[in-house]
């Protein structure tokens, strides 16, 4: 079905792998279409409850392929691939999880950083590749970087690009967890908890806490106030109190 990455789902986990292991994963214009393709397939299809992002082989993304920037207007590069598919990865109201199996560089980092959570292998690591080719970080990295880490050391990751380490990730607080276990295995167990938790609660946080670093607090208390009438509306809801009152583990269906 796709030629740059893969797509596989099972136990309402959508599983997309960047595939390009020669070039590290590295991004074409293909792959942005194929990603967003892909994207838009997981957060359409109501099975689905979690999305996982990795790598093939031994790297997460190095970024542009620095060998097919045949469009030599970058800002058209970004409005027509590469932020549609970050404003894509924000917008679906499910989890989406990088999990990072190797180095993730340049925009590869900025696919990483736009998840909303990062489960990183012993064997990842970081690094803002663009100053090394006198870029400016994008793909959303200057948006997520200092909301991640703060201002002073997303300044110093960006202008100094130094590569960092999947436990001086964790340090910053930038990724969950660095498994410690077997990479995928940890991967998977994340993935099919947070797809059986409350589907729809989850959606409404992602929306509400993205829209909050735009907001005032009286802004917020609305959204909240509504998010909270929606979340109390779902099935989801009721099993979850239902469960509480007979003191059993709730069955959450997403809906
Ligand atoms: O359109 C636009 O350009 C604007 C948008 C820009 C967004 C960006 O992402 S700009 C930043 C682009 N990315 C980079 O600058 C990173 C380049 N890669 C690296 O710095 C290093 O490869 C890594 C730090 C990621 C990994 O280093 P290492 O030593 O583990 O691997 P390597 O030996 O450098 O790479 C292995 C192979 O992958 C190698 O090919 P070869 O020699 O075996 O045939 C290398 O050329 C290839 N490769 C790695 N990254 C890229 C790449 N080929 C094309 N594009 C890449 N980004």
């Amino acid at each position: 079905m796709f030629e740059t990455i893969n797509y596989e789902s099972r136990a309402g986990v959508a599983w997309i792998t960047l595939n390009r292991p020669d070039k590290l994963n590295a991004f074409t214009a293909m792959m942005h279409k194929e990603m967003l393709a892909a994207l838009k397939n997981a957060g359409r299809d109501k099975d689905i409850r979690a999305i996982v992002i990795t790598g093939a082989g031994r790297a997460f993304c190095s970024g542009q392929d620095l060998g097919s920037s045949d469009n030599p207007d970058y800002g058209e590069v970004l409005r027509k691939g590469y932020n549609p598919m970050i404003q894509e990865l924000v917008s679906i109201e499910k989890p989406v999880i990088a999990a990072v199996n190797g180095v993730a560089a340049g925009a590869g980092m900025s696919l990483a950083l736009a998840c909303d959570f990062r489960i990183a292998s012993e064997k990842a690591s970081f690094i803002e590749a663009f100053i090394h080719v006198g870029l400016v970080p994008d793909s959303g990295n200057l948006y997520f970087l200092p909301r991640l880490v703060g201002h002073a050391k997303a300044m110093e990751l960006a202008v100094l690009g130094e590569k960092i380490s999947a436990d001086q990730a964790k340090e910053l607080g930038l990724v969950t967890k660095v498994a410690e276990e077997a990479f995928i295995q940890e991967v998977e167990a994340f993935a099919v908890r947070l797809a059986s938790m409350p589907t729809k609660a989850i959606g409404l946080i992602k929306r509400y806490m993205n829209k909050s670093w735009e907001s005032d607090l009286s802004e917020v208390l609305e959204y909240e106030a509504l998010a909270q009438k929606t979340a109390g509306g779902t099935e989801d809801h009721k099993e979850g109190v239902s469960a509480f009152m007979e003191k059993r583990k709730p069955a959450f269906t997403g809906r």
